[in-house]
């Protein structure tokens, strides 16, 4: 216990022992909340008062039904992709989202220690993908803005701890996801008609992959899979397997990214085109100006599945690395 807590927490906390609903226990726990200086010695207590107040919202929300919309932790989108990491406390998904990209979580070797989003930008080769760090999953209340975060990404990372039951982790995460009617989209199949689902790409990190002697159980967990899961083995401590996680992620975004040049000129490889997989050289030209797309009228281009300079034309099907010079 931190030695330089002021006496009105010590009142709070005898409001919050005296309670007598849900509702005074989660107010003088807020008040405890506020009061607590901010320090690394006091982490794990805030960790604890938040875990708290979650167990009694949902003793609480059992009685009431709350419909207010909390979009307070809305991310705005940034980069080609938008994707959320998500999983049970203590796995690593702040370690993964500190390690691979600009963003600075708090990890801790408690569980429960990140309570609200954190957005951060993973560079992939020369485009930047958003990824989101959020708060455990679990059967206890979550905040509304929780699962419209999953919701609105584009794809979800199930983080599992491949040292801690894997299996079970990966189970739960996704039946409390399922039960907000969010799910993989191999499923869409089985809901066909009903409202309110959101069918996403879901990929399953199985995390603290450290070492050789882990590989075992990463392997166990694999073998024991009911389902066929796309699955990476990584390490955030060490930084396995990121090459292979962040392709998979590019992949699994289903976007290709495409160059313009001048005639004569080499293309500027910095700034690509980012388009949905299967677009064509008019989504191509309507992303860069109204007046291209009216005026087009082929293109040459360079790539693996042409021949260099090949004459194309509107409908053609653009691919990965495809360099373009577009003739009106
Ligand atoms: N050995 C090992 N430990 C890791 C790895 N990744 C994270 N950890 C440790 O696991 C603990 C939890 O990491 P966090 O990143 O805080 O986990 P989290 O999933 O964000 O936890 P919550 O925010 O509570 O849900 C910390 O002690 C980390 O140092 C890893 O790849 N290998
Ligand atoms: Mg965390």
């Amino acid at each position: 216990m931190p030695a330089n807590l002021p006496p009105a927490y010590f009142e709070a906390e005898q409001r919050y022992r005296e309670a007598k609903t849900p509702a005074e226990g989660i107010v003088a726990l807020e008040e405890m909340l506020a009061i607590m200086p901010k320090h690394k010695g006091t982490d794990k207590l805030k960790a604890d008062l938040r875990r708290r107040i979650s167990k009694l919202k949902s003793k609480q929300q059992g009685k009431k039904k709350v419909s207010r919309r909390d979009s307070a932790y809305k991310i705005e989108r940034e980069g080609v992709g938008q994707i959320a990491l998500i999983g049970p406390p203590n796995v690593g998904k702040s370690a993964l989202v500190g390690a691979l990209t600009n963003a600075d979580p708090q990890v801790a070797d408690f569980p429960h220690s990140t309570w609200k989003p954190t957005p951060g930008m993973m560079y992939f080769e020369n485009i930047q993908i958003q990824l989101i760090d959020t708060p455990p999953i679990s059967k206890e209340h979550m905040e509304p803005w929780f699962y419209d975060i999953a919701r609105r990404a584009d794809m979800i990372l199930v983080v599992v701890d491949v040292q801690t039951d894997p299996l079970q982790q990966l189970d739960e995460t996704v039946s409390l996801l399922k039960a907000h009617r969010i799910a993989p989209r191999g499923l869409a199949h089985l809901h066909k008609g009903q409202p309110g689902w959101t069918f996403l790409p879901f990929l399953v990190v199985a995390n603290k992959n450290d070492d050789q002697s882990i590989e075992e159980n990463f392997e166990i967990f694999r073998s024991l899979l009911e389902e066929d899961w796309p699955l990476v083995p990584v390490s955030a401590k060490t930084g396995h397997n990121f090459d292979l996680l962040k392709q998979t992620l590019f992949s699994a975004l289903e976007i290709i990214r495409v160059y313009t040049k001048a005639p004569g000129k080499d293309p500027d490889r910095s700034a690509p085109f980012v388009l949905k997989r299967g677009a064509n050289l008019e989504d191509l030209a309507s992303k860069i100006h109204k007046d291209f797309l009216d005026k087009l009228k082929y293109a040459r281009i360079w790539g693996k599945h042409v021949y260099d300079g090949q004459m194309v034309q509107r409908d053609h099907v653009l691919q990965d690395g495809d360099v373009v010079e577009l003739h009106i």
